[in-house]
């Protein structure tokens, strides 16, 4: 049997899942570029006070790496990243890593992907996976004077930790996953926190219990108890997507929670300045325990009135008024569409990625792109995020990932590429069913491509995990066959 060579583009969850699914496939010929240097991906690069997963850690966890020994329902920022930099040493992945080394390109030429990287290093394979996230890329908004504020300006995904908080007079813009934890966490640190906020959330209440010692002593000596609790939360996830993907009782439910909830702010007016007027879920569903008691504070001043421009001493609203700030906080998110990129891609015929993806990104169940033959990307477009972990869909892609490599293993098939009549039906089935989601409900997210349609899976996550996880349909495929001397 020939040995494929293999480069993976990424070392945070899904590279690691990745590298994993790989050594278990007894698949050892290949390498995992990672331009940052350490595992963890958006582990690593968010430190921002505050930072929970708002997935339970027992499900968030990846299934071949169960820890028993979690310390809270959710876990923090640093928690998650340091068992993710136990799983990627337990499995030894280091050994399979060049650290410090970004891809610059990768060419498709004569049946092989040439890979040119940073260190001046340009090298063949059979195979390219991208798992390159694609929340990675920090959104810097267009703000007239940014650049002349007098203090410092930081985005969430490149925390300062040399910046003095306390007692500053913070302002942090965005009220995101990201904004709201950081408020919670920065109210009462803080001398005074001011939250521009251009859009209100919709707020899901959550308690985050700590596990005493008893209960872990319980997870060690049982396992099962782990695995028991990986299903239960994966059926409630399951439950509560339901909310949104179709329209019916369990969205209703959501949102008489979500109002709830918000009732908790006493004053009518900050209350009404909390008031989304989308439906909940059309935004990625926040999930806070302490955003709705922190703006509360006295100390803490919610500002709805837009930004009109920051100058040396803070930021001005188009009121005019001033707000004096000492550091600025931007909680502005990412930008979510450009996956692999700025990596220059080219394909077949020497067809770019910007071509191909010239009107949004597309793919074929969300892991191959027609005319990029033996490319795959983990987390591609339209898989299904929203509040469900990429973890779990990460799992379930480096299945149909190596499914393909066992079949160029075993001289199937030396290049592979879907069709684009497949590639155009599975979009267009996409693309019909979308107006059904909680997410084409009217509101701006990062979920929504250009042409406003959300770039996101329509159905449940476990519906895409089983298609996933299928042997795929020959007919959506342009296999080129094996020369005989390749076998
Ligand atoms: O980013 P966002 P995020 N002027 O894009 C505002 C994951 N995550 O970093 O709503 C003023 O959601 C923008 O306003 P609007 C999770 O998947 C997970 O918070 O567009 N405001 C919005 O309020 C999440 O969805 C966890 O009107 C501006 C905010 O900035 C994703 O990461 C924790 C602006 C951006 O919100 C991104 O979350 C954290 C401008 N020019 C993050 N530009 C977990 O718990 C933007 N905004 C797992």
């Amino acid at each position: 049997m020939r040995t494929p060579r293999i480069a993976i583009i990424g070392a945070g969850i899904s590279g690691i899942c990745m590298g994993v699914a790989l050594q278990r496939a007894g698949f050892t010929d290949f390498v995992i570029y990672e331009k940052a240097d350490d595992f963890g991906g958006t582990w690593r690069d968010n430190t921002y006070p505050g930072l929970v997963c708002d997935v339970p850690s027992r499900y968030y966890q990846l299934t071949f790496a169960p820890n028993t020994q979690w310390r809270h329902l959710y876990s923090s920022g640093p928690d998650i990243q340091r068992y993710l930099l136990g799983v990627a040493r337990a499995q030894g992945l280091h050994r399979w890593t060049r650290f410090g080394v970004e891809v610059t390109a990768a060419t498709f030429d004569r049946a092989r992907w040439q890979v040119s990287a940073s260190d001046e290093t340009a090298e063949d394979f059979d195979f390219v996976l991208c798992a390159t996230g694609f929340l990675h890329h920090p959104s810097w908004p267009d703000i007239a004077g940014l650049d002349e504020f007098g203090g410092d300006v930081m985005h969430s995904a490149r925390w300062r930790h040399d910046i003095e908080l306390t007692g500053a007079r913070v302002g942090v813009i965005g009220t995101g996953s990201t904004g709201t934890q950081l408020v919670g966490a920065l109210a009462g640190n803080a001398a005074e926190v001011v939250v521009f906020q251009r859009t209100p959330q919709w707020i899901l209440p959550t308690v985050n219990r700590k596990y005493t010692p008893l209960s872990k002593a319980l997870y060690r000596r049982a396992p099962v108890l782990g695995v028991a609790s990986y299903w239960f939360f994966r059926a409630a996830f399951a439950a509560a997507s339901q909310g949104l993907v179709h329209p019916g009782r369990m969205r209703r439910f959501i949102q008489w929670v979500v109002e709830q909830h918000l009732r908790s702010v006493r004053d009518p007016e900050l209350r009404r300045k909390l008031t989304p007027d989308y439906p909940a879920m059309c935004k990625r569903m926040v999930v806070s325990d302490s955003f709705y008691r922190a703006v509360q504070r006295p100390d803490v001043t919610v500002v709805t009135d837009g930004i009109d421009r920051v100058e040396k001493r803070g930021v001005v609203t188009v009121d005019g008024r001033l707000r004096e700030l000492d550091v600025l906080v931007l909680a502005t998110g990412f930008d979510s569409h450009a996956y692999m990129r700025p990596m220059a891609i080219t394909g077949l015929g020497g067809h770019t990625l910007d071509q191909a993806w010239a009107n949004g990104p597309r793919a074929h169940e969300s892991v191959m792109i027609p005319e990029f033959p033996n490319l795959f990307m983990l987390i591609g477009p339209h898989s299904p995020v929203a509040n469900h972990p990429l973890t779990a869909i990460a799992e379930a892609q480096t299945v149909r990932i190596v499914g393909w490599l066992r079949r160029w293993r075993a001289g199937e098939f030396e290049t592979v590429a879907p069709t684009r009549e497949a590639t155009d039906r599975y979009n267009a089935r996409m693309r019909e069913a979308a107006p059904n989601t909680a997410l084409a409900s009217g509101c701006r997210s990062w979920y929504l491509g250009a042409d406003g349609v959300p770039e996101v899976w329509p159905w449940s996550p476990h519906r895409y995990e089983k298609l996933i996880r299928s042997v795929p349909n020959p007919l959506d495929y342009h296999l080129m066959p094996c020369p005989a001397e390749r076998k």
